[in-house]
């Protein structure tokens, strides 16, 4: 019997303009990435920025996730734009490039992301093709383009300044706000708290640019129960929670039911 293959189906149900929430989990473990996938998550992301995955937990973690029927998101570190290649060839759908502050940053990123005339992407996708159940080397060459959704973070001054050159970089399929990083920089430092007015104000003008580019609006939702409100704006993708807050809120949680807090 054969399955689906679950590298296209990220950048399918984008296109089918549906809300899309990811799990997101830092922890290096394959089972915990499979864990995650059979909850009602639509995607799961690998976190190998502030996260502890890495190109070892990534290869397997994509496994897992694709035998729960879901597809794979890697965040990849600051500037490290060949990992993204690498992940795509082992199986991810979609790549998190951190901090990206311009228009530079964003052509550098969309290079490995694509293949030519788009990009630069080097070829050597065994183990994606082996996961799209008898894709010819043709077929996933002029279709891999369009199947890996390559995405942006806006998470500075300078990238909210630059977003509108930023989301015109032709590889670059979507921004993923980091309501975090952007509560710092808007404060000069002062403090962090993605719940903040100014931010709130930035993830709805970052929806309506990428609405006007008719690019996909992602973001790390300040609270899970912004959901709703940042759906009607326009965002796509939503992280809700970390593997980490999930892990503690639940130890709380029934320490607290067991009369510990
Ligand atoms: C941020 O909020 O800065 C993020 O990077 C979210 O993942
Ligand atoms: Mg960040």
């Amino acid at each position: 019997m054969t399955t689906p293959s679950t590298v296209p189906l990220l950048a399918a149900s984008l296109a089918r303009d549906e809300t899309l929430l990811t799990a997101w989990t830092g922890i290096p473990d394959p089972l915990l990435a499979g864990l995650l996938a059979r909850e009602a998550f639509d995607t799961v992301t690998l976190d190998m920025q502030h996260g502890a995955q890495d190109i070892g937990s990534v290869t397997l973690g994509v496994q897992t996730v694709a035998a729960a029927g879901k597809p794979t998101i890697v965040r990849i570190p600051v500037g490290q734009f060949p990992i993204a290649s690498r992940v795509l060839d082992l199986g991810a759908s979609g790549v998190i490039a951190p901090m990206i502050n311009s228009r530079a940053d964003a052509e550098a990123f969309a290079s490995f992301m694509k293949f030519p005339p788009v990009g630069d992407r080097s070829w050597g996708p065994a183990v994606t093709m082996s996961m799209m159940h008898g894709a010819s080397g043709h077929d996933y060459l002029t279709g891999a383009n369009g199947m890996h959704v390559s995405i942006a973070m806006i998470e500075t001054r300078e990238a909210l300044a630059a977003v509108d050159e930023i989301l015109a970089v032709p590889g670059i399929d979507a921004v993923f706000v980091g309501p975090s990083d952007l509560s710092i920089a808007l404060s000069d430092g002062a403090g962090v708290d993605p719940t903040r007015k100014d931010v709130a104000d930035a993830l709805a003008h970052v929806a309506a640019r990428a609405r006007a580019h008719g690019k996909i609006a992602s973001c790390f939702a300040p609270r899970p129960e912004d959901v709703p409100s940042l759906s009607r704006q326009g965002y796509r993708l939503m992280a809700i929670s970390t593997d980490f807050m999930q892990l503690r809120a639940g130890a709380k949680a029934s320490l607290a039911a067991a009369g510990r807090s």
